[in-house]
Formats: structure tokens, C-alpha cells, sequence
């Protein structure tokens, strides 16, 4: 058929339909863990945090209960005011417990959750304003990069300038490559002043199978979590993935300190993506590769400072040294 003016292809051209363009058609075939969190895999994310085998939430809201008055004393240090800023706040589950804490000590602060995912900034504030009606909160919807500019726009003059505090919790630290966790700290350090914090959570390395099995979990969320990627891509890109023609399949290596998921095609299959007007060939077994969570030396934390401009200057840990919260100081 000859092509016809009133039959327009639209190149649409969202974050989402240009990860999948290229995504799709590289070998292996690859999509990003920060399309995972729309509604519902903000929703899911929220139920794994709960999990019996998701350690990871547990041991940091262990260290941030047990260190929070050590915390503000940080952060507050002089009595001077704290901008603090969250990078992939989700839920704010941990982060409650200690701005409950900071607001009920009459710290003089301001905080600025940013996330990909407007539902879960949203619901977050809302929460907030309830909770903390006195808390000043200012949210920002985007992702790293953004969050990235937003911190060097901001200059505040004179010497009574707030302190700027990023918590980077949780271990999402562990969805960067090496290379793009180096770009993004020494991007962050060039935005902060002297004194300016910076925390960060990190999953640390342990016994594979413990490891393996919070990715791995036998209620099957983690699985759900992974496919709803694809429903996803139904939606906002008018896809047709089949769902139950598709696997959860979880890695991890302790030499690279890489767990890996995932989604494995359980046949051969062609999957149409409507709104690139492109099709995409599955042979049977092949995978997509979604995500990355990387696991943690010490060593290797203490070399992200060396190699960003921050000096470390404080370790915080769970009983079983599970999870680290690490601030470098700028
Ligand atoms: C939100 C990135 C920290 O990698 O542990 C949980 C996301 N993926 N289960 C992680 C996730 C599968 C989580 N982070």
C-alpha cells in the first residue's frame, strides 16, 4: 500500500519509547530499572520493601532508628539550618521515622523528596502535610539528572546559607554501572559547597544466597514487580507483550557484587509495539536485561569518596552489617 497523507506514523519520542526503541533492539536486549515505577511498580516496590527476604529496607530503618539523634547533630551542626534532599524518595517509609524525629527536636530544616514517580511524590507529601503540618516540604518530580540540576541552581549567599544534605538511601547507589556511579558522584560533588553532606545507603556484600533470595522472593512480587515493566509498555505504548510468555530469572555474582535481573522469554514469540510501529522477535530463552543492583565493599565505598572529591567521614551499620549508611562530606 502506498503511503497516505491521512495515515501519519507518529514518532513519539517519551524517555520510555526511546528506551524501548533502542532497548529492544540491541543484543541482548536491555530496558532500565527506572521505567519500572509507574503506579503500580511504585505500588509493588512499596509491598517488596515488606518482604521477608528484602533485608535491605529493614537494616537501614534499624540504623536510622538507632542513629537518628546522632544524625541531626550532623546535620545540625552550629545550629545551622539543613536543606534536606532526598534522591528517589519512593514512599518516604524510612525518611518518616526521621523527619518525625528531626521536627519533634525543633530542627530548622526544609525538605525536598525528588522522584521518577509523581504518584509516590504525591502521596508522600500529602502524608507529610498531615503528619508534619510544621515541616516545610518542597517536592520535585524527575529523575537523577534533574535532581542534579535543581541542587547546583540553587545558591543561597551570605554565611548563614543553609547546609545542603543529599540522602541518597536505600542502595539505589546499587542501580548505577561503576562508571555512572564515578559521573554521578563527582557531578553531585561539583554542585556542593564545603561542608555540604552527602549519605548514602549501601547494600554491602554478604552471603550470595542472602542476596539471591531478596531478588528471588517465593511470594513471586519481585517477579511481578520485573513484568510490570511490560504492562507498562502495553500501556503507554499500545505493546501487546503476553505477560504469562515471560519469566522472572535473578543472578547474582559474588566476584562482581552484580545482582541482575531478568525477564526471559518462555517461547518464540513476536511482540508489536503500536505506537513505534515496530516489532520485536523473541527466539525462545532470550532475555531482556532490566536491572542491576550492586552490592558493596568497604573498600569500594571508601574509593567512591577518594575518586568524587568527598572525604568519608562517618560509618553507620545494622547489627548483622547488612546495609551501611555512609556519609562523605564534601
Ligand atoms: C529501589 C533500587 C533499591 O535494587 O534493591 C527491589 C529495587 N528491585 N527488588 C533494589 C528492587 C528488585 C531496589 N532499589
Amino acid at each position: 500500500m502506498l503511503p497516505d497523507h491521512t495515515e501519519t506514523t507518529y514518532l513519539i519520542s517519551t524517555a520510555l519509547a526511546d528506551e524501548v526503541r533502542s532497548g529492544l533492539t540491541q543484543h541482548p536486549k536491555q530496558l532500565s530499572s527506572r521505567f519500572f515505577y509507574d503506579a503500580e511498580g511504585s505500588r509493588l516496590f512499596s509491598e517488596i520493601m515488606h518482604l521477608p527476604e528484602y533485608y535491605l529496607t529493614r537494616s537501614e530503618y534499624e540504623i536510622i532508628d538507632n542513629y537518628k539523634d546522632q544524625w541531626l547533630n550532623l546535620f545540625a551542626a552550629n545550629d545551622r539550618p539543613f536543606d534536606l534532599i532526598e534522591l528517589g524518595a519512593g514512599d518516604g517509609l524510612k525518611t518518616k521515622l526521621l523527619l518525625t524525629y528531626f521536627v519533634e527536636q525543633g530542627a530548622r530544616f526544609s525538605y525536598s523528596p525528588v522522584d521518577i514517580s509523581e504518584t509516590a511524590l504525591d502521596e508522600l507529601t500529602d502524608d507529610l502535610s498531615n503528619k508534619l503540618p510544621a515541616l516545610t516540604v518542597s517536592p520535585q518530580h524527575g529523575d537523577y539528572s534533574d535532581a542534579l540540576a535543581r541542587i547546583a541552581e540553587r545558591t543561597y549567599d551570605g554565611a548563614d546559607a543553609p547546609r545542603r544534605v543529599v540522602l541518597f538511601l536505600g542502595s539505589n547507589i546499587g542501580n548505577f554501572t561503576p562508571a555512572d556511579a564515578l559521573d554521578f558522584y563527582a557531578q553531585l560533588s561539583a554542585s556542593l559547597r564545603p561542608g555540604d553532606l552527602l549519605l548514602t545507603g549501601f547494600d554491602l556484600q554478604k552471603h550470595p544466597a542472602v542476596i539471591h533470595a531478596a531478588y528471588n522472593d517465593r511470594q513471586g512480587l519481585t517477579k511481578a514487580f520485573n513484568l510490570n515493566l511490560l504492562r507498562r509498555i502495553n500501556r503507554e505504548l499500545d505493546a501487546d507483550f503476553n505477560l504469562a510468555a515471560f519469566d522472572h530469572y535473578e543472578t547474582y555474582s559474588p566476584e562482581t557484587g552484580e545482582a541482575r535481573s531478568y525477564l526471559v522469554s518462555q517461547t518464540k514469540q513476536t511482540v508489536t509495539i503500536g505506537a513505534l510501529d515496530m516489532s520485536v522477535v523473541f527466539d525462545y530463552g532470550e532475555i531482556i536485561h532490566t536491572e542491576i543492583s550492586r552490592k558493596f565493599t568497604r573498600r569500594q565505598i571508601d574509593e567512591l569518596a577518594n575518586q568524587t572529591g568527598f572525604t568519608q567521614t562517618h560509618w553507620f551499620t545494622d547489627c548483622r552489617h547488612y546495609f551501611a549508611d555512609v556519609v562523605y562530606t564534601k
